[in-house]
């Protein structure tokens, strides 16, 4: 293991600090120091790296490539030292010199290119690989402006640039060395030559991939693995435009800027797919080049191709890179002379492939002329694959033209990445039970008839390193004084901390924790609202991307609901609560944005209200993301979960919250299910329609939302609220919300719901007014969210799906 003691790592930093500002560390800016502090770290791995590099080569060790258009990684210095093992130390020694690491680890600006929950798996996946002694590296794009900074202005959403790498990036590395080229338009000329068809590809636009490498440290075993994002350059970058012509030299800027534009933004939408065709440059140009140079590497250390599959693994994030099922094929046909049947072998051995959504409106289907034209031999493959499969459908199915159209890759004059995703790799994977079930039950049912073996489940987790470790230091040290460390290898073991809580002491060691962390959080709140919030209230948190699935509108109409209750009786006796939300809304998700407004709404007015006594608060955070998820977690007593049943396909935060304490309100939504089995009804509350009454409902109709509207006093007021000039004197300002619950039937049954959340709601009064009750139920969440460490999911994702890790190195 990585060993170095305090003296060394003082004089090493002294040394570094001078070497890259050129002036003695006593003059330096915080933020120099951190950066001197951030290439330390990079110094100190770079062996280690390379180790990790020579010994999976000169083993021959299966290796794993994680492809996805997002990673959402947070901040680096921290995690990185904490894997190191070296974090403390350097604590101590940077405190001799007078610097507070802290405030250093604070200054990073966050690394983040992903939109959500699928991003923030990625870096959990890769953390947890590195930990786990997997080769496992990611391959994604290094977009120049990751996803937007949010501003709150008058109550909305504004959009700013998130220009993250306007300082030096410290962690990365660029290898000109490794660069690709990526080929885009023009055409296919097909040729007969020595009895067989060539395909040469002619005419068109090469674009220049280049990598930067950034190392992932796992945890305290020396090894580095990988995560490697293509940046995208005009082939020739030495242009001497002086030697144009006028027209040139415009052209020339021309093509520069159309190239850069690839790489240049992370599209911030998750949830309603639009074809644009940069997206899908974007993603062919990564898949391309992640391709390439896995094969150019795989050619230079093992060689035959023909067992590619018993050396590598490429998993697929989603659809978002499905072309690497065309790419890899056309390598291998056009480029390395394999027989279709062969490459075909070869693919899809290679390949698996993870869904996310099964909201319709998210699955990504490309229109195939534009397709056509931007990848001609690309399209050709999927043509061929989709030709295959329609021969196959039409033996297994004679004459059942219905479920063909509706299986087909290419149809209606659309390719959909889906079906090639399912029919080109060897598994099939969704993010829970539920989500696993409704896939092969509902959405993929004809698929999951034709390849049953393919389908199976991978449940979500998260990084305790992270979320705990990282994030929650007093948590982590009362775990480790009760049930010793053995839960930070092996986090199941957290289990043995079921054990205390009914432990008076521990019970009040959790409040005090879950105090401290609520102060951390004010603290903030007050820097950035200038509120000051009640660190005694029920801290009741929802923090997601903002979308109508989710349902951040019945938390709003709850608080409505409980306004109004107070405002009718101010002597009401309930807890006083801080209801904090946070999240983005796509910047052209209209609704979304109309939810965000509506919260802010109803906190300028409740905030202000003298009438209830500070009773309760509503805070809507800026700009949700990694790091501030870091801080609004551990001190969140009441996590909100409440997406309409069938639709969240896992969620992740769930697990966040639930290892820190906090108790969860939930429907029985994707890994909320699990979440009630492990820790038993008795420690979660439940609330709302059912998986089986949902689907009813969506197929057979039946749902009147105004019916459930004026069956209830409550509904009646808080709508009518949205448009009676109650939280805003345009009484038009959240008519859209208003309309889209009543006229339009409330697709997600948010009033159909309200009922049994706000009974929901009553009952955690009760149980928080309890304290013995409120933390015994958060002693045992955490004792149950060890099997929501990703570890325990790649431990699964290794062994069942890509015959990597301990398993495979022991055969
Ligand atoms: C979809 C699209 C559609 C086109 C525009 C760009 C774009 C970007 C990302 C996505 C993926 C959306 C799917 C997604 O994020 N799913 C979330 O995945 C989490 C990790 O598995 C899971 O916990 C969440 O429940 C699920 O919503």
């Amino acid at each position: 293991m990585f060993k170095i003691n305090k003296e060394v790592f003082i004089k090493d930093y002294k040394r570094k600090f001078v070497e890259i500002h050129g002036v003695p560390l006593e003059e330096g800016s915080d933020i120099e120091k951190y950066q001197a502090l951030g290439i330390l770290v990079k110094d100190y791995v770079i062996d280690m790296w390379i180790n990790t590099n020579k010994r999976y080569n000169d083993n021959k060790e299966k290796q794993v490539y994680y492809f996805s258009m997002e990673f959402l990684l947070g901040r680096l210095l921290g995690n990185s030292l904490l894997n190191l093992g070296i974090r403390d130390l350097c604590k101590e020694g940077l405190k001799e010199l007078n610097i507070d690491l802290d405030k250093l680890e604070e200054l990073e600006q966050d690394q983040g290119l992903g939109n959500g929950g699928l991003g923030r798996l990625a870096a959990c996946f890769l953390d947890s690989m590195a930990s786990l002694n997997i080769p496992g590296h990611g391959c994604g794009i290094r977009y120049k402006y990751g996803f937007f900074e949010q501003k709150i202005i008058n109550g909305s959403q504004v959009e700013t640039p998130d220009v993250w790498l306007r300082k030096d990036n410290v962690w990365e590395i660029k290898k000109h060395n490794k660069a690709e080229v990526v080929k885009f338009g023009g055409e296919v000329k097909v040729e007969y030559i020595d009895g067989s068809l060539k395909f040469n590809h002619i005419n068109y636009d090469s674009v220049l991939a280049t990598p930067y490498d950034t190392p992932i440290v796992g945890y305290k075993n020396d090894v580095i693995n990988s995560l490697r994002l293509w940046s995208a350059e005009p082939i020739n970058n030495e242009f001497d435009f002086s030697s144009f012509s006028r027209g040139e030299y415009l052209k020339a800027i021309e093509y520069k800027n159309s190239v850069e534009a690839i790489s240049q933004v992370l599209y911030p939408e998750d949830s309603f797919y639009e074809g644009k065709l940069l997206r899908l440059k974007q993603q062919y140009f990564f898949v391309s080049a992640g391709i390439q140079s896995i094969i150019r590497h795989y050619k230079k250390h093992i060689g035959d191709l023909y067992l590619l599959n018993d050396r590598i693994a490429i998993h697929i994030n989603d659809t978002h890179p499905t072309m690497a099922i065309p790419e890899l094929m056309r390598i291998l046909i056009d480029e390395e002379n394999f027989s279709w049947d062969d490459a075909w072998r070869v693919t899809t051995n290679t390949i698996s492939y993870t869904n996310h959504t099964i909201l319709a409106e998210a699955l990504e289907k490309w229109e195939v002329n534009m397709f056509k034209k931007l990848l001609p031999r690309i399209y050709m493959i999927i043509e061929e694959i989709d030709r295959r499969f329609r021969e196959e459908l039409n033996n297994r199915y004679p004459y059942q033209e219905e479920k063909i159209h509706k299986m087909a890759i290419i149809e209606d004059g659309f390719v959909k990445m889906a079906h090639l995703a399912v029919v080109g790799s060897h598994s099939v994977n969704g993010v829970a039970k539920l989500h696993t079930e409704i896939l092969k039950k509902q959405e993929m049912s004809d698929f999951y008839y034709m390849f049953p073996r393919k389908f199976n489940n991978k449940t979500n987790g998260i990084t305790h390193r992270r979320w705990l470790i990282k994030s929650n230091p007093e948590l982590t040290k009362l775990l480790k004084m009760t049930i010793g460390d053995s839960w930070i290898k092996h986090p199941t073991d957290m289990e043995a901390f079921k054990r205390f809580k009914d432990d008076a002491v521990v019970q009040e060691k959790l409040s005090e924790i879950k105090k401290n962390n609520k102060e951390r959080l004010a603290k903030k709140i007050k820097e950035q609202q200038g509120i000051i919030v009640d660190t005694n209230s029920i801290f009741d948190v929802q923090v997601k991307r903002i979308h109508a699935y989710k349902r951040q509108t019945l938390n709003a109409l709850r608080i409505m609901g409980i306004y109004n209750k107070l405002l009718g009786d101010p002597n009401l006796d309930i807890p006083p609560r801080t209801f904090i939300f946070g999240g983005k809304a796509a910047p052209g998700y209209y609704l979304a944005k109309k939810t965000i407004e509506l919260i802010n709404a109803i906190g300028k007015k409740i905030n202000n209200d003298k009438r209830i006594n500070d009773k309760l608060k509503v805070i809507f955070m800026e700009n949700y993301n990694v790091s501030l998820a870091e801080l609004i977690i551990p001190a969140t007593d009441l996590s909100e979960q409440i997406s309409t049943t069938t639709k969240e396909a896992s969620g992740t935060s769930n697990m966040k919250f639930m290892m820190n304490g906090a108790v969860t309100i939930a429907t029985l939504d994707g890994a909320n299910v699990e979440i009630r089995d492990e820790v038993g009804d008795e420690n979660i509350i439940i609330f709302g329609l059912t998986e089986k009454e949902v689907v009813n409902y969506y197929r057979n109709g039946g749902y009147s939302s105004w019916a459930v509207r004026n069956s209830d006093n409550r509904l009646i007021n808080v709508t009518e609220q949205l448009v009676n000039g109650f939280y805003d004197q345009d009484r038009e300002r959240f008519r859209i919300i208003y309309r889209d619950l009543l006229d339009y039937n409330d697709e997600f049954f948010v009033l159909k719901d309200f009922d049994s959340y706000m009974n929901a709601q009553e009952k955690v009064d009760e149980l928080y007014r309890n304290k013995a009750k409120w933390q015994s139920m958060a002693a045992v969440n955490i004792a149950h969210s060890g099997i929501f460490s990703s570890d325990r999911t790649i431990q699964e994702y290794a062994t069942g799906i890509w015959g990597s890790g301990f398993l495979y190195k022991n055969l």
